[in-house]
Order: structure tokens, then C-alpha cells, then sequence
């Protein structure tokens, strides 16, 4: 167990540890990535906290037209418009391409399109409110994307038992849990990791 976590920490650490615009030169694959959840649960701050470029982020202040389809926290004041996109590189191996899916329903049709290429989706929930992650895990399912799922902590989250929340989610008990903190760099990583670990079991499975 102590060299598991020897051995997270030290991943962790590696993950970004020459943050720039050039790739490691020891980079050996690609993955593109998801980061997907409902509105506010933090998938444009992961992707910023986890990042070695500069993220392209297209966020758009709220209007008051669109606070009529967006029910968002009171204290959120833009949304994302198009998607996020950020880069990891794991280990100094792997590139993550992680593009961040907005998870109001009305983009969900955008969504067949965002995933061509994906190896899988970093799924964001918030346990204030867990039926708004129903839309992005039910899409997932249906594009048959493989994917972990990261609860993001805010200070008001209930702390709910990990038990319940797979049964609320209704998730397999092969599919990796994490919580997270969306602003903070390694918990992120460790919840990346995590996902990462999960496609590499399963692609080692189906050969
Ligand atoms: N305290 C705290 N605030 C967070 C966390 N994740 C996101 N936020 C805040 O929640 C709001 C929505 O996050 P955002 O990343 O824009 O959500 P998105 O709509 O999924 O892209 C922003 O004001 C963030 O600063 C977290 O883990 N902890
Ligand atoms: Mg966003």
C-alpha cells in the first residue's frame, strides 16, 4: 500500500512538472480526453488547475436570456459556450488532451461529435445536486465511452458514503471513484490517474 502511494505521489508530481507550450521529450502517446458534468460542478476550473498550456477557455458572461434554460449557482456568472481545452502530460509519457463538454442538455446532440477519437471522460459530479449529473453519465453510456467518475468537494458538499453514491449514480462497480477538489492541482491528477488506470485495465481486458 506505502509503495502505491509512493509511487501516486511521484506520478503526481510528474504530471505537469515542466508546465510550457512544448511537449516532453520523452512524450510516447496521446489521449484525448472528456471532462464532462453538468453546469458549475467545476469542469472549466479542473481543466485550468491540471493544464500546461494556457487552457482555452470560451466562457461567455450569463444573460438574463440565457438564465431562463441555464439554472446555475447563484454565484456563477459565466458559462461555458463551446468547450474548454487544456493539455496534461502524464509521467512524461502521456499526453492528455482534455476537452471540457458544457453538460447543459441542449449540447448533448454536439456531443457524438466531441467524442470521435475520445479514449474515454473524466465524469464531474456534485453531490449538492446529483441529478444533474444524470444527463452526462446517461450520454456517456450511450456513446459507449468509458469513464471515471470525480466527486468535486465544495466547503457546503454532504458527505455522502461512497455506497450510496454509486447507487445513486447507478454506476458499475468496475468504474473508478475520486473526490476532488477542482481547484486544486493534485487531487485533480490523482483523479485523472485514476481514469487513466481505468482504460489501461480495460484495454488490456478486451485484448
Ligand atoms: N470551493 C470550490 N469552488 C469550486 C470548485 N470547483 C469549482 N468551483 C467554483 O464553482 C464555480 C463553477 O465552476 P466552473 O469550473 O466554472 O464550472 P463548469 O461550469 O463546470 O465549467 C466557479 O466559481 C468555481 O470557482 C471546488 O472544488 N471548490
Ligand atoms: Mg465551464
Amino acid at each position: 500500500m506505502a509503495s502505491k502511494n509512493t509511487s501516486e505521489t511521484g506520478a503526481v508530481a510528474a504530471a505537469t512538472a515542466e508546465p510550457g507550450p512544448y511537449l516532453a521529450p520523452g512524450v510516447a502517446g496521446a489521449a484525448k480526453i472528456m471532462v464532462v458534468g453538468p453546469l458549475g460542478v467545476g469542469k472549466t476550473s479542473l481543466i485550468g488547475s491540471v493544464s500546461e498550456i494556457e487552457p482555452l477557455v470560451t466562457e461567455a458572461v450569463m444573460t438574463r436570456a440565457g438564465s431562463r434554460v441555464d439554472t446555475a449557482p447563484a454565484a456563477k456568472r459565466t458559462t461555458t459556450v463551446a468547450f474548454d481545452f487544456g493539455r496534461m502530460t502524464l509521467g512524461g509519457e502521456l499526453v492528455l488532451y482534455l476537452f471540457g463538454t458544457p453538460g447543459q442538455p441542449r449540447f448533448l446532440p454536439a456531443w457524438r461529435g466531441l467524442a470521435t477519437g475520445a479514449l474515454g471522460a473524466l465524469a464531474l459530479v456534485d453531490t449538492r445536486d446529483l441529478s444533474a449529473a444524470f444527463d452526462s453519465l446517461g450520454h456517456l453510456e450511450d456513446l459507449d465511452l468509458p469513464f471515471a467518475v470525480a466527486v468535486n468537494r465544495f466547503p457546503d458538499s454532504p458527505d455522502l458514503p461512497e455506497d450510496d453514491l454509486r447507487l445513486a449514480l447507478d454506476l458499475l462497480p468496475s468504474t473508478p471513484m475520486t473526490v476532488c477538489d477542482a481547484t486544486e492541482r493534485g487531487s485533480c491528477v490523482r483523479s485523472l490517474i485514476a481514469l487513466v488506470r481505468h482504460l489501461l485495465t480495460a484495454a488490456t481486458e478486451t485484448r
